[in-house]
């Protein structure tokens, strides 16, 4: 029995039949790298399989069942609500420590420090690499739970709040919210291909029980320009986002931080002192910052992704594709953003990109000389 104030045991038996099948598959698989696979060792198996979340039942099936159903996941487990993270952190804290940079389960995350956007600038005053830059935080809302554990009526109260609380915002920050509910298909893919809105069908979510009752609750907020722009019910609560075109980091973390700041004053987030802003996905804990450039490095991307990603690594940088996660570079355009968002501060964060961004074109720069 754990000895942990927020769990309760009691789990239904067709649970722990998928999670003693789902054990041994992930086991025997011999390509499966994930860091389920990595740490979820069978005693930290037997100590979580018979426990619950006090608040909303959650099972350590709502925490894995998508890393069982994509052996090819990077990480392979979500957070079905904010208690998960205590009561399963038997299996969540090595992760968080393996992701995170090393981040240990007795490090706790600094205080929010957004800093001073003042201190960035252009990262490329002549506009030849970064085509535009995107700067994102995760909110969760106190009193609901995460997407495996939201009924249809969570997702519809959801997007009443935080609609409704959006509609307080004034002057660059004032924008409308668009509901996923009655947008018509190609509204939604010129949004989706602009960049502006959220993926549909990705498999590790549809296998987290995260896009139960599509649309219902799903949307987004932006302003005229589509600088400034919430997302609504999709891996987060809210993804609070600040973009535009061209690499001035500064005016874009500026936007970011007035935005947040404005919001927080009208809602209460999921958050924990050791773990900082609490998430669905532990990869996007802590600050929950993912500050990207879109931006072509043709001579350092020469090889390809991997080798690029090589490269960024030195830096503690990500690569992802045109589309983001999951997606393919076009065009030798690139997303590299932040890695890591826990153990560092909001400005730490951005700083990290700032910098990286900064020495990949200075690289970029030496390699034309050649
Ligand atoms: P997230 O950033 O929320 O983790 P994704 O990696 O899927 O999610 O990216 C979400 C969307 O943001 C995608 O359409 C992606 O192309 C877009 N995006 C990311 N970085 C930038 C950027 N610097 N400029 C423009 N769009 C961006
Ligand atoms: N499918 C998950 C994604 C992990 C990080 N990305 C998020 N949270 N969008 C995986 O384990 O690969």
């Amino acid at each position: 029995m754990s000895k942990c104030p927020l769990a309760v045991t009691g789990v239904d038996p067709a649970v722990l039949k998928y999670l003693e099948d789902g054990f041994k598959k992930l086991q025997s698989s011999s390509t499966c790298k994930s860091k389920l696979k990595k740490f979820l060792t069978k005693e930290v198996f037997d100590n979580l399989k018979n426990l619950k979340t006090k608040t909303f039942g959650s099972t350590l099936k709502d925490v894995i069942q998508s890393g069982i159903e994509n052996l090819d996941s990077g990480v392979g487990v979500y957070a079905p609500d904010a208690e998960a993270y205590t009561v399963f952190a038997d299996l969540f804290d090595p992760i968080i420590q393996d992701y995170h940079g090393g981040f240990k389960k007795t490090d706790k995350h600094p205080k929010c420090t957004m800093g001073d956007p003042n201190k960035f600038g252009d990262v490329d005053p002549q506009g030849k690499y970064v085509v535009s830059t995107r700067i994102r935080c995760g909110r969760s809302v106190q009193q609901f739970p995460f997407n495996p554990n939201m009924t249809q009526e969570h997702y519809k109260q959801l997007e009443d709040l935080v609609s409704s609380t959006l509609k307080g915002l004034s002057g660059e920050l004032k924008g409308t919210y668009y509901p996923l509910t009655g947008m018509t298909k190609d509204v939604q893919q010129k949004l989706i291909d602009d960049h502006f809105l959220f993926k549909e069908g990705d498999r590790f979510l549809q296998a987290a029980n995260a896009c139960r009752y599509w649309p219902t609750g799903r949307g987004i907020f932006h302003n005229d320009n589509k600088t400034f722009l919430v997302w609504i019910g999709e891996e987060d609560h809210m993804r609070i986002i600040s973009m535009q075109k061209g690499g001035n980091i500064k005016e874009v973390y500026a936007r970011l931080v007035k935005g947040v700041e404005e919001i927080a004053k009208r809602m209460k987030f999921s958050h924990d002192d050791r773990l900082g802003f609490l998430t669905f996905c532990p990869t996007n804990l802590g600050t929950t910052i993912r500050a990207s450039v879109h931006i072509k490095l043709p001579l350092l991307a020469k090889g390809g992704h991997d080798a690029l990603q090589k490269v960024a690594d030195k830096f503690q940088l990500q690569v992802r594709g045109s589309a983001g996660e999951h997606s393919e570079a076009v065009g030798g355009m690139y997303d590299i953003s932040n890695r890591e968002r826990m153990g560092l501060t909001e400005f730490d964060a951005v700083s990290k990109m700032f910098k990286g961004i900064t020495e990949l074109i200075r690289m970029e720069q030496e390699l034309e000389k050649k």
